[in-house]
Parts: structure tokens; sequence; C-alpha cells
């Protein structure tokens, strides 16, 4: 069975990750969409709350699974026996941190981890968590990054409410 591993923080999930999963879910038969448990950073959802979001997001896709991980990459795909990682691109900003990345972990894999990139669609290449986020923080529209119910729950955690 072709399987493949999304990885990414999903703080929150935005259009421009659930199109990435969409359309990995064609290529793949089996997709884990996996959340990192990143101690070091502070996110506005935790792993939980990050793993229920993309649960119901992807409800939908029935090849979809959603778990988290902590600590390598490489020894997470491992443990699983997969052997695909995919990544979404925007812009050329983004290439240089995923090509390093790619490269680490088909390092550390010594060859056994490889990474599938996948290019935004167009009207999703401005979109990330991180201005999600700083929008919401000031009360602004994100109707068009994110999906009703998510931002409901971003708008929660700046302590304003839509009707
Ligand atoms: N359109 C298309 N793709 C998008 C969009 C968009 N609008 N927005 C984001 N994406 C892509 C990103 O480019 C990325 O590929 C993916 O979606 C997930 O994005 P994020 O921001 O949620 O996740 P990241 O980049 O923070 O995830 C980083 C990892 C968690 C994968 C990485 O830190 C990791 O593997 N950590 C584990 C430790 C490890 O193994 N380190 C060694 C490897 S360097």
């Amino acid at each position: 069975m072709k399987r493949a591993i999304y990885p990414g923080s999903f703080d929150p999930v935005t259009y421009g990750h659930l199109d990435i999963i969409r359309r990995a879910a064609e290529i793949f038969e089996e997709l884990t969409v996996s959340v990192l448990n990143n101690t070091q950073k502070t996110p506005l959802f935790s792993v939980e709350e990050r793993v229920t979001i993309l649960k119901e997001a992807t409800k939908d896709i029935p090849n979809v699974k959603v778990e988290s991980f902590s600590g390598l990459l490489v020894d997470y795909a491992k443990a699983k026996d997969v052997h695909v990682v995919i990544r979404g691109l925007r812009a050329i900003t983004d290439f240089e941190y995923e090509l390093q990345n790619a490269q680490t972990n088909a390092l550390l894999s010594k060859g056994a981890l490889d990474t599938v990139f996948l290019t935004t669609k167009l009207e999703y290449a401005y979109l990330s968590s991180s201005t999600v986020k700083e929008i919401a923080s000031f009360h602004g529209d994100i109707s068009m990054s994110v999906p009703d119910f998510v931002a409901e729950r971003v708008y929660k955690k700046f302590g304003y409410h839509i009707d």
C-alpha cells in the first residue's frame, strides 16, 4: 500500500494545508496528517486541539488519518514503516527551508525517507497559519483562510466572538 505522512504544526490548519491534504490523499492510498508535539514552541492550540480540529476538517476524506508525534520525524516515520513525507511549497521563501529539511531527513534516514513536494494552489499562495493568527488577534476577517468552525475556535482564543 502506498502510504505517506504530512507532518506539520497546523496551528491552525488553513485552506492551504487542506488543499495539500486533499491532493495528497488522491495520490496515496493512505495519508497520515501528523501534528508535531513541540515542547519548545508555544502554540495557540494544544496538540490535542489541533488533532481534533484536523479530524473534523478531514472527516470527509476516508483515507486520511490524523495523529501526533514527538521527536524526530525520521524516527516516527520508521516506526510507522512509511517512506514518503508530503510537504507544501508556496513561494521561493519556503524552498530553502524545505530543501534543508528534506535533505536532513534523507541523510538521517540513510535514504529511507523521501520528500514529495506539492505546490500550493495560486489562491492559497499567500496563506499561512501565522498571518491567520495575527489577523484574528486584531479581530480581522479570516473567513477566506480557514473553515468557519476553525475561525470560531481561533477567535475564541483571542477572546472574540462572531455571530
Ligand atoms: N499552501 C501550501 N502549503 C502550505 C501552505 C499553503 N498556503 N501553508 C503551509 N503549507 C505547507 C508548509 O510549507 C509545510 O510544508 C506544511 O504545509 C506544514 O506547514 P506548518 O507550518 O504547519 O508546519 P511546519 O513547517 O512548522 O512543520 C515542521 C515539521 C513539524 C515538519 C518539522 O519541524 C519536523 O519535522 N520536526 C520534527 C523534528 C525533526 O525531525 N527535525 C529534523 C528535520 S529538520
